[in-house]
């Protein structure tokens, strides 16, 4: 039986790597200019732990193996204490690795994340909620117009709680869909009204948390036209499947376009828009 469960060991481990090995089920093409950075550190990490998983488990199988239960009955369990010098040894062999993995990688995240966006970057306001994207949009002026918590009002369509009564409001646009404009640095500002939602664009690379009671700046660069879908990857509620929206990115003589739109022409042509891109396709 030993020897069963050593072998079957083996083959689960042959199969996970293979099934990372064979290259089938991987990202979806990237569309922003950090995405080969970090898909170059996510490919130094997985062959890492990759080693080390495979080494573990083929290690597991042989101990399986090597001291399977025999008929003799003299072949009696023995208490080991272990040893202390190896296991200082793979404690610190693991911890230099992790870190090593982190400082590695904290340059693409930070620089997303830690600095501020570049001049003359697109901004867009997120507010997630329950269960919905909104995206709120400067206009004209490129000056977003105030918004209070206060004046929020669903049933009225005002989910930011924008404020009518400041000038800068006036050419603002609201919508369900998020249009960034190619090779130019956007920065959204995320906001939440109730729980924790998650930004997630597969093929931008990008993932970030929205927390109630902060505004989280990031900033990145999209480098491809098209339709992508955008989804909530934090488990936030009943209907947390439904969370999910699309982001256009855009020519920018398009995104200029749009700023000049009243609101009902800037729907409507986001509806076209949203028609006009296909999805990309998963193979
Ligand atoms: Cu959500």
């Amino acid at each position: 039986m030993g020897r069963v469960l050593a072998v079957i060991i083996w083959i689960i481990t042959l199969l996970s790597v293979l099934l990372f090995v064979s290259g089938k089920w991987w990202f979806p093409t990237p569309i922003s200019e950090h995405a080969p950075a970090l898909d170059r550190q996510f490919m130094i990490t997985i062959v890492v732990v990759g080693i080390a998983f495979t080494a573990a488990q083929v290690g597991l199988g042989w101990m399986v193996w090597k001291y399977r239960a025999t008929s003799n009955a003299a072949d009696r369990a023995t208490y080991s204490h272990g040893s202390n010098r190896l296991e200082v040894i793979w404690t610190v062999i693991t911890a230099v690795v992790f870190i090593a993995l982190g400082v590695m990688g904290q340059s693409v995240w930070a620089s997303l994340r830690l600095h501020d966006a570049p001049a003359g970057s697109y901004s867009v306001e997120v507010v997630a909620q329950q269960f919905q994207w909104n995206f709120h949009y400067a206009g004209k002026d490129g000056k977003f117009g105030r918004t209070d918590p206060k004046l929020i009002d669903d049933s009225a369509l005002n989910f930011v709680g924008l404020d009518s009564s400041d000038p800068a409001a006036a050419d603002d646009g609201v919508t369900s869909t998020l249009a960034i404009p190619v090779n130019r640095p956007v920065e959204l500002r995320l906001r939440s009204k109730d729980v924790i939602h998650n930004f997630w664009v597969p093929q931008l690379r990008f993932k970030q948390d929205l927390v109630p009671g902060m505004e989280i700046k990031v900033h990145f660069t999209a480098n491809k036209v098209g339709k992508y879908e955008l989804a909530c990857a934090e488990l936030c509620g009943q209907l947390h499947f439904k969370m999910k929206s699309y982001m256009l990115v855009l020519p920018d003589e398009e995104i200029q376009a749009l700023q000049g739109m009243s609101q009902d022409q800037f729907q409507a042509r986001m509806a076209e828009l949203l028609a006009k891109y296909p999805l990309p396709t998963y193979e």
